[in-house]
Formats: structure tokens, sequence, C-alpha cells
């Protein structure tokens, strides 16, 4: 069977962690969408270790990890992981399989990137610019190159073929001449890179996994970004190029949906959001201040502040019924530890009329949240608990709140990085 871990907000719901901290009971940790632009952060013996391309489930001796079809995956970003993980003694020879079918980054998909978003000036998606709208584009536009590519012997003139359609699509960018200087500096690390994801294990992912499935292994389908970001429901076009939710799964892995059993949906106890886009219960005052300062919001992959506010009802409503949510995990508890009242958005104010259904889009709309208070809790409340119990009154009645209005339990509780920072309820 195969279950999911997803984020359902904006993302850098700690997914990584929670990952980290259940890979033990799974054989398979596999990665369904996204690339280079996720940064899931783990602690490894108190180390703090960024991974944007390969599974969470790389530090576990029992487990084997998949990047998957649905995931792009850039060379030379792939390879500087490959350096940390491997100095931390993880042979990824034994436990990470590659899916031929996963499409490439090329450093012309970084240039695209680039000049995409300088052309759009205030308008910009506030993408991490690593290459992924471009690298599904061509997905999709069907002229992408893929893992699987690299073993052939045309893979040079393909490439080159792909990058010259490339430099004729950026010469409509007025941005061209110091990306050039990029794109040459980027390509000798990316054939340098290339020959190393020569000597991954690079398999056919679909009968990988179909195998491990019917031999009765349990795997973990691992998503990046979250679900407000799904190119298909997410807050469009502020969004990334990829199905973030579970029926991306699917696609991303090339495995029927009767396999799929929990959902497990991953929230912060607030929201957050890196990047640009309607995000309405952004704080905009010291309120939000402090939940970044607290909860120490930088991006992982690119060191943005991000935005902060309190937690959105409406919308994690809405995407645990994109995904089938069937259980919940919430993060960063022991953040809401420093004020003494705390919000949720219970509905929202559309043009004056009370819904707490998602809009068609957020941007052109007056949107107002409103909110729903409830009493805060003594200093390092949360932060100090063992258990799901220790924790404060007032917090259990958060998330029962929390519970109520999903009708989705919440599972566990995060109070912390660490890895034995997770309550169960
Ligand atoms: P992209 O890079 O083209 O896919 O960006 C499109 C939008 O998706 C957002 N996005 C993310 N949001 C949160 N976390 C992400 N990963 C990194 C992290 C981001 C970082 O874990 O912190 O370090 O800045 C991620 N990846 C993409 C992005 O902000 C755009 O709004
Ligand atoms: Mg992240």
């Amino acid at each position: 069977m195969v279950d999911v871990l997803l984020g359902l907000q904006w993302g850098d719901e700690g997914k990584g962690k929670i990952v980290d901290y259940f890979a033990g009971k799974y054989d398979v940790i596999a990665r369904f969408q996204g690339g280079p632009n996720a940064g899931h952060t783990l602690y490894i013996n108190d180390q703090k270790v960024v991974l944007h391309t390969i599974p969470s489930g790389v530090f576990h001796k029992n487990t084997v990890n998949l990047i998957g079809n649905g995931v792009v995956l850039d060379p030379v970003t792939f390879r500087m992981e490959c350096e940390k993980v491997t100095a931390l003694g993880v042979n990824l020879q034994e436990n990470l399989f590659i899916a031929e079918r996963t499409h490439l980054i090329v450093p012309t998909h970084r240039a695209l990137d680039k000049a995409s978003e300088i052309a759009k000036g205030s308008e910009k998606i506030g993408s991490t610019l690593k290459g992924i709208g471009p690298a599904y584009m061509d997905k999709t536009g069907r002229n992408g190159l893929r893992v699987g590519d690299v073993m052939l012997p045309d893979f040079k003139e393909k490439y080159e073929k792909l990058k010259q359609k490339h430099l004729h699509l950026l010469a409509g960018y007025d941005t061209q001449d110091d990306i050039s200087q990029d794109i040459i500096n980027w390509e000798k690390d990316f054939f340098a890179a290339v020959e190393l994801l020569k000597k991954m294990n690079i398999v056919n992912g679909e009968y990988f996994l179909n195998e491990k499935l019917k031999a009765g292994k349990k795997v973990l389908a691992e998503g990046a970004q979250g679900s407000m970001l799904d190119v298909d429901f997410g807050t469009y076009p502020f969004v990334t190029s990829s199905n973030t939710i579970s029926a991306g799964v699917c696609t991303g892995l090339g495995i029927a949906p009767k396999w799929i059993q929990e959902v497990i949906g991953v929230t912060k106890a607030y929201c957050t959001r890196v990047g640009g886009g309607p995000f309405p219960t952004e704080l905009h005052d010291a309120t939000g201040e402090k939940l970044r300062e607290i909860g120490r919001e930088f991006g992982a992959t690119t060191g943005r502040p991000r935005r902060c506010g309190w937690i959105d009802l409406v919308a994690l409503d809405y995407t645990c019924m994109l995904s089938g949510v069937t259980q919940l995990v919430m993060t960063k508890s022991d953040v809401l530890d420093a004020f003494d009242e705390v919000y949720a958005c219970t509905a929202y104010e559309v043009n004056g009329t009370k819904t707490r259904e998602m809009p068609f889009q957020l941007t052109s709309l007056d949107v107002k949240p409103v909110w729903e208070k409830y009493a805060g809790w003594s200093d390092e409340a949360a932060a100090n608990s063992k258990f799901y119990n220790e924790l404060p009154a007032e917090m259990k009645a958060f998330v029962k709140e929390v519970e109520a209005y999903l009708k989705v339990p919440v599972k566990y509780v995060s109070n912390g990085p660490g890895r034995d920072q997770i309550l169960e309820q």
C-alpha cells in the first residue's frame, strides 16, 4: 500500500521532518512532483540538512528512496545534494533510485525562469528561479529531456537542439545579456553533473514501485511545496507547475489509486507563504513579524523571509477535500507559545458576503478573513511537553476546534525541530 504525506498550505509546513519521523515504518519513500524548488529541512544528529530533490528517507538504513517520474531534476543541484548526504555517511548507491522518465532541468530552463520573472515585473510569481516552470512547460510541450536520455548516445544532440530552442525564446526577452554569461557557467557544471547522474541507479520507476507493492512493501509518497501551490487548484497563477495534491501521486509515480491508503496532511499551527500571490490571513503588523521571528520563517532554498499569518481553516478545508486527507499533523505548535491569544480564520468575507468556500481567484476580490479568537497559554508550555496530554489545555482546545472544523483528526502535534518532538494524540 501507499500512504501519502503532503503539505496543505503554501509549502514549508515541515514535511521533511515528518517524513524523516515516519520513514522507518516504510520500505520506500518516493518523491512524486516538484524539484529543487523544494527545501525539506531535517536535523540529523543535531545537524541541519536541507534536501531539495532527494527524498527525506535517505537517512534511514532499511528504507530505499525513489525520485519519481513526476519530479523535475536539475543534475547540478542534485550533485551538490549527493555530496552533502554522502558526507553524512549515506550510501546513495544502495538507497537511492531515479525514474528514467524524470524530466531534466537544463541551464537554459533556469535562464528562461529568470527572464520570465524579470519580464513580469511587479506581477512576478516569486519563483525560486530553479527552472521549474520552464522544465514542466517542456514536458507538457513535448520537448523535454529525461533522465533516461543521458544514457543514450544522442544526448548531446538532443540537448543542443533544446538549447537552441531556448536561446530563440530568450532572444524575445530584453534581459538576455547577463543571462548568456550565466548559461555558459551553468553549462560546465551541468555536463559534469550529468556524468554523476549516469552512475546512479536509473530505473523504470513504475515497474520498480509496482513490483514492490505487489510484494507487500509499504511506500510513502512525499509531497513537495503545498496544496495551495497546486497548478490546478492553488492560487493560480501564483502557484508552482506541478500537481501537489494527492492526485499527483498516481501520475507522478505510475501507480493506481487503489494502492493509496492514508493521506497525511501537514499544516502549521499558523500559516506562511513565500513568494508572491494572495494570502488572505497574512498579517502585516507586529504579530506577523513576531511569528516570522519566533518561527524562524525564512525560505529553506532561497533564504527569503516568509510572509506570516494565522491559520486559514477555509483554505485547509479546501485542501483536505482535494486530497482526501485522513489525518493531520500540526507542526510548529511551540511557536504559538509566545502569544497571549491565537486566531483562526473560519470564513472569508468576499465583497461583503460570508463564505466557507475558496473563490475562483483571490487577487481582484476584496477578501477579508473572519476571525475566531482563542485563549493563549503560558510561555514554552507547548515546547516543553513530552506527551500530547502534557500540552496546555488551551492548546488542546485549539486543536479540537481545528479538528471540528476540518472533520479530520489531528493525530500528531510537532512542538520543535527535533526528531523526538512529535506528540501523538
Ligand atoms: P517555482 O520555484 O517556480 O516553483 O515557484 C512558484 C511558486 O511556488 C512557491 N514555492 C515554494 N513555496 C514554499 N516553499 C518552497 N520551497 C522552498 C522552501 C522555497 C524557498 O522550502 O522554503 O526557499 O524560498 C517553494 N517552492 C516553490 C514559490 O515561492 C512561488 O510562489
Ligand atoms: Mg520548504
